[in-house]
């Protein structure tokens, strides 16, 4: 059995990280599964958004442990090599995500989720900066999206205590954007990707780009770049369209083309 499941739905792909004995942690076939997956993905035009979860009850463990036990192995390397590109993957590829997680999310797993675009988590998910458990720094961005989300206070507090916080808490801190109930939460995770690969692809590729710059813009640059962004999408078809549908009063019919 693989352990990334890929399955399309209409525009979107799904991507189930499956190995749910282990909780989903995160051992070389699981990255090579998802790198194939996001080739796939960029590549193929018929997709227009990503829904990226967990089989059985957990999201993502992190970092399969049992492949570091006894083993001296250089992190970095690791990070170089598995977790930093799938992030910057994630970050860069001009389609949403949305990580959907459905139960248990430690370490890297985390983080994981984070580099998606929405996340959205069932009521009985949690979530763990496992990290300092075993005298690690939090990997795959977390030190980065921690704080943007959560302020610093919090993101210091989760980071070093390694305490598991419930998915209301994550709500109620701005960790994911919305919760649904455990038995409808593969629907409901399922209808807001579709939802996003109908509309207007190409502007949601540029907001991914634009959101992505402005930590680290000043106010002017990131003016900037929303108006060359926006100069591109004066120019795509589904801008044509959406105002068409206004004048029409009809609901557009958006491509996603450039
Ligand atoms: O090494 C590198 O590549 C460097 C990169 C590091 C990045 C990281 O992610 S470091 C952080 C790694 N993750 C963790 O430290 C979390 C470890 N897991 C846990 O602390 C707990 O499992 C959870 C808090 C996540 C969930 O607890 P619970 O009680 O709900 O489940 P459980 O019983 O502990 O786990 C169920 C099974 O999954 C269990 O196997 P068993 O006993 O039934 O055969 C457990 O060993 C296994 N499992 C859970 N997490 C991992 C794992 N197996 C391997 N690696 C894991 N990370």
């Amino acid at each position: 059995m693989s352990a990334v499941l890929v399955e399309t739905k209409g525009a979107v792909r799904i991507l189930t990280l499956n190995r749910p004995e282990r909780l989903n942690a995160l051992n070389p076939e699981i990255q090579h599964g998802l790198r194939a997956a996001f080739d796939d993905i960029e590549a193929d035009e018929t997709v227009r958004a990503v829904l990226l979860t967990g089989a059985g009850r957990g999201f993502c463990a992190g970092a399969d442990l049992n492949q570091s036990a006894g083993i001296t192995r250089d992190l970095g390397d690791a990070l170089d090599k598995e977790y930093n590109p799938l992030v910057r993957r994630m970050r860069a590829l001009p389609k949403p995500i949305v990580s959907a997680v459905n139960g248990v999310a430690a370490g890297a797993g985390v983080n994981l989720a984070l580099a998606g675009d929405i996340i959205i988590a069932a009521k009985s998910a949690n979530f763990t900066q496992a990290f300092i458990r075993i005298g690690l720094v939090p990997d795959a961005g977390g030190t980065f999206f921690l704080p943007r989300l959560v302020g610093d206070a919090r993101a210091r507090g989760l980071a070093m205590l390694g305490e598991t916080i419930t998915a209301a808490q994550a709500l109620e801190w701005g960790l994911v954007f919305r919760l649904f109930d455990d038995d409808v939460f593969a629907t409901e995770a399922l209808s807001l990707a579709t939802n996003l690969a109908a509309k207007p692809t190409q502007a949601l590729a540029a907001m991914k780009q634009a959101f992505n710059a402005s930590h680290g813009n000043s106010l002017e640059k990131q003016l900037d770049l929303e108006r060359d962004l926006q100069r591109r999408m004066g120019t795509t078809p589904d801008f044509a369209e959406g105002v068409k549908a206004f004048i029409e009063k009809r609901p557009a019919r958006f491509t996603g083309r450039a």
